[in-house]
This record gives C-alpha cells, structure tokens and sequence, in this order.
C-alpha cells in the first residue's frame, strides 16, 4: 500500500491524538497524553502499542511484522473473530477468523477525564469479500472501544444482527512485552483445566504458577485474572477481565520463532500471549439481537 494511502474520514479527534499513514501505509491512530502512549491501527481494529507514563512499552509488536491490507499484524492485540485458531469445524480459514483482516471505523475519539477513548467498529458488510467470510456469512456488529490511559482497556462487544440464533468464538489474542519469558511466573491459573495443544491431549488441570520451559501453547477453562510476573522489567502486569471464560498462553518459543518470518528468532523471548477469550465449549451463543461485551483491563506496576 503506498504511503501516501488517503485517509479516511473520521469524527473530529481530541488533543494528542492524530489519525496518520502508519507502517506500510496504513492509517494509525496516535495517541500521545501525559498518563500513556499507545496507537491502533484501523487494520483489524489492532491495538499496537500502550506504554503508560513511567514505564517501558506493555505490549508488543514484531519487528519484522507484516502492514499489509492482506496480512494479519504479528503482535499487539489481535481480535480474534468468529472463530480462534483452526475454529471448531472443518475447514475454517483463515486462522483466528477473519476481523484482524479487516478495516474498522473509527466512530469516536473523545478525551474522558484524562484518557483517550476511541470507539471502532466492523460490521457483516465492511468485512464483505474477505477470506473466511463464506465460511461464516452472517450479519454481526463489532464494536471494539479502547481506553488509553495508566491502564489500557479493551472492550469488544459483539451484537447478532441476524434473524437467527449464531455462535461464536472470540479472543483479545494480546502480545505481552516481557524481558525474558524464560524468566516469567504467571499466576491465577491455579486448578483451572487446560487443553495442552502441544504436549499430551489430557485433560490437564494447572498447578500452581506457570512457568515457561519450552514452545507453550495452552487454553485455559478459567474466569480469573491472570498476573505475569517479570522479573527481568521488575514489575507485574495484570490482565483482568469481564466475560471471558477461557484464557489462552502462548509463547511460540525457538523453533516455532524462526519458522515465522514475521516474528523470528531474535525476539520470541521478549513477548508472551495471554489471550482473554470465548473459546471451544465456552463459545458464546447470542439470540438474534443479543450481543456478548469482553472486557479486558491491561495494567502495570513495579515490583
Ligand atoms: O494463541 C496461540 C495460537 O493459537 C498458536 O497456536 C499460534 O498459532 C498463534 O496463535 C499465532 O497464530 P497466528 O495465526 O497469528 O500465526
């Protein structure tokens, strides 16, 4: 995409935040306030940085990430949507469904007593044409609201705009920057059931903290909050949430690093996943009309 992409219309923005043409081209929005920086990119709704006054960046983007209309971003916090991973039937592509591949509008951009609030939107009709759309074509809204401020919050809310009953999956599939992930303790998944996607079938249940020796790739069944333990930064960051049953952990790990392009080998130690979602048999099912809010609360603090 050319780096001269007009950009598209949008509601008046409040101080410290400008819409610009990111990487690649495409349009970003900017936030810069005393209390934090962060951006997000109208490509998939994708939040792409947060940095709260005092503190180095929270979340993490690939170096080597791709900013292209056809490709999904390698880090930040990808929507996850109508389905996560593989989904949950035959042939469902692309992976983690197709709303990170899509361009959201941007509907407000207001100050809120020191933060910055920004309200995205997808729909049924701007997602039309993309890849995945055939698989699942149904009429849905997306509203992503993002909240920049010493906390970061991102609430997706989904509404069924259809005739008939649909279900899907979801996930805030979020990139955590960390010093080392060989060094991170994650609590708050203690007793909680997992499905191991890289050891044995199970079932599992998690004892105690979880720690990283190797590729990891877990979905927990689990409403709690999750806090990651980095030692390397000297701080703790929190990810609490409302109306996620499950919780992904993801750290890709050497081998899987260097076998994707857009993220490498150099850098898989400096990030973790930790995905609040609706996943598997916590899929969330809405009447027509109905729709599901996930929120999630990113927060940080020494230690
Ligand atoms: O959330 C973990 C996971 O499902 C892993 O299995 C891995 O595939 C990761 O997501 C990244 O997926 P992506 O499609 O973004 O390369």
């Amino acid at each position: 995409m050319p780096a001269t992409t007009p950009l598209p219309d949008v509601p008046g923005l409040p101080a410290g935040v400008t819409l610009e043409n990111g990487e690649g081209g495409l349009p970003v929005l900017r936030v810069e306030t005393a209390r934090a920086t962060g951006e997000v990119y109208l490509h998939g709704g994708q939040v792409t940085g947060w940095t709260p006054a005092g503190h180095a960046p929270v979340i993490w983007t690939s170096p080597r990430a791709r900013f292209e209309p056809d490709a999904a971003i390698r880090g930040g916090i990808p929507l996850c949507f109508p389905w996560f991973g593989p989904g949950r039937e035959p042939e469902m592509r692309p992976a983690h469904g197709f709303a990170r591949l899509a361009d959201f509008t941007l509907l407000e951009a207001r100050e809120d007593d020191g933060d910055v609030a920004l309200t995205l939107r997808l729909t049924d009709e701007d997602a039309a044409g993309l890849p995945g759309t055939d698989v699942w074509p149904f009429p849905f809204e997306l509203t992503c609201q993002v909240r920049f401020g010493s906390t970061l919050r991102v609430a997706v809310t989904t509404r069924n705009t259809s005739a008939h009953v649909r279900s899907y999956e979801e996930a805030q599939h979020a990139y955590l920057a960390v010093q080392d992930v060989r060094d991170v303790r994650i609590t708050g998944l203690d007793g909680a059931p997992y499905l191991d996607k890289v050891g044995t079938p199970g079932p599992h249940t998690q004892r105690g903290e979880l720690t990283f020796a190797g590729e990891t790739d877990r979905i927990y069944g689990s409403t709690s909050d999750v806090t990651v333990h980095d030692p390397g930064l000297g701080r703790r960051l929190t990810v609490t949430k409302q109306g996620s049953a499950s919780t992904i952990v993801w750290s890709p790990w050497s081998a899987k690093a260097a076998a994707m392009a857009d993220l490498g080998e150099e850098h898989w130690t400096g990030m973790v996943c930790v995905e609040p979602a609706n996943v598997l048999h916590d899929g969330i099912v809405l009447e027509p009309g109905a729709s599901h809010t996930t929120t999630v609360t990113y927060a940080v603090e020494r230690s």
